[in-house]
């Protein structure tokens, strides 16, 4: 096996798998998942082949072993499937990566549940991964991990493999935010076992490092490493690009989309419905929006898919009722019987749909409040056909590349509402000038250069070891 002309095989590991099998009334399905992380790999997994790890949890997973190959349809690749235990899985997964990580690397540290069973719990299951690389990894493997469930699975695998790289995939904070997890020394010891930590911005590197000298680790900032046990660990930004050319592509049946909406203007938002992705704020700026300029009425309509995610964990489910009661009260408050000014969807749409959704939207309306990278403007614009204007977040990894989007702070919800009277009533020029630029950067950083980019890095390490 070969990854982009190394020698070794290529294994990935990450916490949530890429196809699941599931029980229909057919029989058992196999089926992609949904996600940023898993949107990523798969195109690189399918082009280089490989291995890949990650938690078995379809219904029907383990009923014909727990190695398949897939994609179901047309196999690529490997998947190996770890075993967790509902115990773990409630623990490790809803508990300590979702209510304890996920909001602190977030920012929302008042949301975080510090608990010693999470903790305990991640441990063992990031212990049950490392285990699954022992027995799946050859001693010429590239492994790389991914993202903030398995940070401590790279010290664990340090004895038996020699190459080790891991991406970061959310924000990584300064260390007044990272200090307050109690279990901070053994995260960062845990990651440190790498030997190529890759993070989505400048931003998030510099906090890393940061946080390396407040842990009086030896770094080199000039060089961006950190010394540990005889070993240089480099830390640098890669942010992720897409599979242009899947989003770009004109194969998606074309749709009627147009014409069911009833505004003249689409402005389009999709996200898993999470308190990170600013939905909420999204829905009070529109509601402004149409407040301040009522000669919209009727003209524009906001098309909001929500998707389904984390839906044990309280949070979010109070989240859906408050997006809900905001769609509510703004389509109450200015529907007439011709036109509802926001479309309201709580389900997952095909990849198809998706594309059409993009196509036919004028504005991607794109807020979080904190975002890793944020994969959704990226699509929008490979997608998009004729001119589009993307509002974006100055707090998505994205801002850091995309400064010709309409940049914004989304918990300024005046600024948002102005910003999407701008984005509806831009001069074509400056639309196209600004969506030609947008265009070129995701067209040119797409998933294989970041990929290449990344391999590059990692393979220097050993060369200029050897
Ligand atoms: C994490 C970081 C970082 C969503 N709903 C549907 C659907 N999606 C797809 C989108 C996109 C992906 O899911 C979401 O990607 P994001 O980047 O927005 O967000 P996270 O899931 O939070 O991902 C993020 C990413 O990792 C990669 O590093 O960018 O910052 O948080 O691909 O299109 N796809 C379909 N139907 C849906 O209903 N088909």
């Amino acid at each position: 096996m070969e990854v982009s002309g190394h020698s070794g095989e290529l294994v990935i590991v990450t916490n949530r798998e890429p196809y699941n099998h599931e029980r229909a009334s057919g029989g058992v399905v196999c089926k992609k998942t949904i996600g940023g992380v898993v949107s990523a790999l798969d195109a690189t997994m399918q082009q280089w082949g490989g291995t890949w790890i990650a938690w078995g949890s379809g219904r029907a997973d383990f009923d014909c072993g727990d190695v398949v190959e897939v994609p179901c349809d047309s196999p690529k690749y490997r998947l190996k499937r770890v075993k967790l235990s509902p115990k773990d899985k409630q623990l490790y997964y809803w508990g300590f990566s979702n209510r304890t990580l996920w909001p602190v690397f977030h920012f929302f540290t008042e949301r975080a549940v510090f608990s010693t069973m999470y903790w305990r719990a991640y441990q063992r299951a990031n212990k049950k991964f490392a285990s699954s690389v022992e027995e799946m990894a050859g001693p010429d493997s590239y492994v790389w991990v991914h993202d903030y469930h398995l940070s401590l699975v790279p010290s664990m695998i340090r004895s038996c493999v020699e190459r080790i790289g891991f991406f970061w995939h959310i924000p990584w904070v300064p260390w007044g935010t990272f200090s307050k997890i109690p279990w901070r020394d053994e995260i960062f010891n845990g990651l440190i076992g790498s030997d190529l930590i890759g993070f989505h911005t400048k931003y998030h590197v510099r906090n890393f490092i940061e946080c390396a000298e407040a842990m009086n680790y030896q770094v080199d900032k000039k060089r961006s490493v950190i010394h540990h046990e005889d070993r240089d660990v480099r830390i640098k930004a890669f942010p992720v690009g897409i599979d242009y050319q899947e989003f770009a592509s004109e194969k998606t049946m074309p749709s009627g989309i147009r014409r069911k909406a009833a505004g003249d203007k689409i402005i389009f938002g999709i996200d898993r419905l999470d308190y990170t992705k600013g939905i909420l704020e999204r829905l009070l700026a529109f509601e402004e929006f149409l407040r301040e300029n009522p000669e919209w009425h009727g003209k524009v309509t906001l098309l909001q898919v929500a998707t389904p995610s984390r839906t044990r964990v309280e949070e979010y489910r109070l989240l859906k009722q408050e997006v809900e009661r905001s769609v509510g009260r703004i389509n109450g408050e200015y529907s007439t019987l011709n036109w509802t000014p926001v479309k309201y969807f709580y389900h997952t749409i095909s990849f198809n749909q998706l594309i059409q959704y993009y196509r036919a939207a004028d504005v991607a309306l794109v807020t979080p409040i904190m975002d890793g990278m944020n994969l959704v403007v990226k699509e929008y614009i490979a997608a998009k056909k004729d001119l589009g204007v993307v509002i974006l977040s100055e707090f998505a990894g994205a801002a850091e590349e995309l400064e010709e989007a309409i940049i914004v702070n989304p918990y300024d919800i005046h600024a948002l509402a102005e910003s999407i009277k701008k984005a509806l009533e831009m001069p074509e020029e400056e639309k196209k000038e600004r969506f030609k630029a947008l265009k070129g950067k995701v067209k040119k950083h797409d998933i294989n250069w970041w990929m290449e980019k990344f391999f590059n890095e990692w393979e220097k390490i050993y060369t200029a070891k050897a």
